[in-house]
């Protein structure tokens, strides 16, 4: 009986790993700010699941007791429920450290609206998805930044229907990012969820940006999906005059090529055009910026001129609320505050931000750096890693190409050296750039050497990409070897911009007790002195071409356990969790007013 039960379980825990291999999310992009959605957001009932009994007890079939001797050891109704979007730990006290299972139910009623298509939408789940709709495995996803969508026409039906998705946080060896990561794991549905309608051949995809080196030429494409393939393709811009007329192929796909004269995007002009984008059965209305970014020997060019990035590091996090951010507010809280700062870049570390980020900086003349979670320890050779790389950048690339403001695609931070990681990222990048050549393509590396104050930054992985971008944590991690004024450098490649991507240390705002000039006193007085000394020493590298510093606000890191200091958070804010400004935040804001671009 016993091993009778066992075999069953594992039979069933079989089928559902088999079905993470079969029904994968479609990756293909579905602009939903433009359609016609429903959204499934608000109170979802949940069930935590700590010992994944709920695979077994299939939770999904959602049973009910049917005759008077039944019992069913599980149930959605009577149980907690959960904000829909939103990280699970921060809204149940037993969830705060949570990491595990947790089920996730929503009914919504369906009336057919005849020859349509419906999609069942995820802004983002973290971060293992699985998705039942009426009891049957729709599909599943793994990734827990990026979007992703099933189509369920036909399966949906008129009336009730109930939507469970089992999601897990687990850490996973070979995920991406894998065990180890200095964020908090936020778990949870934490984007929207929407009901996406569209017409039986729509317009499943369009990139519609300047060329590479142009300030005046679109080039792009519209793909169609659908059986009706072959249609006339028109892309309007009435505040141009734009009309521009093709038709797509067999295949539902036309390239598109105009000219026009565009006020160029830019920080100081952040300037959005209304496009329409409209095939004969589908009409996408988006709001997108036009400007060029290229690199030329060791500068930077936005629209043809030098530009040095005034950035900051910024992680998807809402500090005043401690919890995931994820909405248009908090997106503006966070932006508001870089802006104040003077910067004209995010980082948005160390992973896809949701789009309210993108579009909120866009709209506010902040250019972007989009990554993907490939952190530190991964399993570059583990079976399924590269596969999952792919997926995450193709995801990252499909929903933010359009964003103007977007000017890097950063496909890796700190991994460390080997030849299986070398030939995964030149494999990553290489994809990469066919899919967008427009803009510039990096991995962030912190291998160089430092002896007798003396940088080798020596990674011959640099030569792939657009620019020379490292971390380095000197008058931190690593002591100063001499004077900040007199740090010598040599660069893999003298023709490259140069970009430090994150640098700081870590201070609690008001503290003021013990020696100022220590670093274990946890004073503001240490960290400023660390912005003092790194400003001072940006002028001796060459080719610099940008700095962003580690960065915004202190956030929430379950490894940073100093039970006075740290309390769980990692300190190298400029900003404290209230919000409040560190003697750094001054330094580095009187840097920024210095530096003056053309823009
Ligand atoms: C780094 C990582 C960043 C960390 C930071 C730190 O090099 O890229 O994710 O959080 O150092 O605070 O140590």
């Amino acid at each position: 009986m016993i091993a009778k039960s066992f075999l069953i379980r594992v039979l069933l825990v079989c089928s559902i790993i088999s079905g993470f291999n079969s029904l994968k999310a479609q990756n293909a992009m579905i602009n939903i700010t433009a359609r016609h959605c429903t959204s499934l957001d608000g109170k979802w009932q949940i069930i935590i699941d700590p010992t994944g009994a709920g695979d077994w007890r299939q939770v999904w079939q959602e049973r009910k007791p049917e005759k008077k001797t039944d019992f069913i050891e599980y149930s959605f109704d009577g149980g907690p429920v959960l904000n829909v979007p939103g990280d699970f730990n921060t809204q149940m006290t037993e969830l705060k450290y949570y990491e595990g299972t947790v089920w996730y139910k929503k009914s919504f009623n369906f009336k057919s609206t005849g020859n349509k298509r419906l999609f069942l939408h995820f802004g983002a789940v973290n971060y293992l998805a699985s998705v039942y709709l009426n009891g049957n495995l729709i599909g599943t996803h793994e990734g827990g930044f990026t979007p992703f969508h099933f189509e369920i026409t036909g399966i949906v039906k008129s009336g009730v229907n109930t939507v469970i998705v089992r999601v897990n946080n687990q850490r996973q060896k070979d995920g991406i990012p894998g065990l180890g990561y200095d964020w908090f794991n936020y778990g949870g549905i934490t984007r929207d969820v929407n009901l996406v309608e569209t017409n039986s051949t729509f317009i499943s995809d369009y990139f519609i940006q300047l060329g590479k080196h142009s300030l005046k030429e679109v080039n792009g494409r519209v793909k169609l999906d659908g059986m009706n393939l072959s249609q006339n393709i028109t892309i309007r811009i009435p505040e141009l005059k734009v009309d521009y007329k093709t038709r797509s192929d067999g295949e539902g796909l036309s390239e598109i090529k105009f000219d026009s004269y565009f006020k160029l995007w830019s920080p100081e002009n952040p300037k959005l055009y209304r496009v329409i984008i409209q095939s004969e059965t589908d009409t996408i209305y988006d709001e997108i910026g036009f400007r060029s970014i290229s690199t030329q020997g060791p500068k930077i060019l936005l629209n043809g001129k030098q530009i040095f990035l005034k950035g900051i590091n910024i992680h998807e996090e809402n500090p005043l609320k401690a919890a995931r951010a994820y909405s248009a507010s908090d997106a503006l809280t966070l932006l508001k505050w870089a802006k104040e700062l003077g910067c004209n870049m995010v980082r948005l570390a160390h992973y896809p931000h949701n789009e309210n980020m993108i579009k909120s900086a866009e709209k506010l003349g902040i250019m972007v750096w989009d990554e993907i979670p490939v952190y530190q320890q991964i399993e570059f050779s583990a079976p399924g890693v590269s596969e999952k790389m792919d997926l995450m950048m193709r995801e990252m690339v499909s929903r933010d190409k359009n964003r103007c403001g977007v000017i890097i695609w950063s496909l890796s931070n700190e991994t460390n050296s080997s030849p299986e990681r070398d030939k995964a990222l030149i494999n990553l990048t290489d994809k990469c750039r066919k899919l967008d050549s427009t803009r510039l393509v990096t991995s962030v590396i912190n291998d160089e050497s430092y002896d007798n104050n003396f940088v080798n930054v020596w990674d011959t992985l640099y030569r792939h990409f657009d620019i020379i971008s490292f971390n380095e944590y000197l008058g931190w991690y690593v002591p100063w070897q001499g004077k900040s004024t007199d740090v010598k450098w040599k660069f893999i490649s003298d023709n490259k911009p140069v970009v430090i991507t994150e640098f700081g240390g870590e201070a609690v705002f008001g503290n003021n007790i013990g020696p100022k000039d220590e670093a274990s006193s946890w004073r503001e007085e240490y960290q400023e002195q660390i912005y003092k000394d790194q400003v001072a020493m940006f002028r001796t590298i060459p080719n610099l071409s940008g700095v962003f510093p580690w960065l915004l606000a202190d956030y929430r890191s379950s490894g940073r356990m100093h039970p006075v200091y740290q309390k769980g958070w990692n300190r190298k804010g400029l900003l404290s969790d209230k919000g409040e400004k560190k003697k750094a935040w001054y330094i580095l804001k009187s840097y920024y007013d210095t530096i003056n671009n053309i823009y």
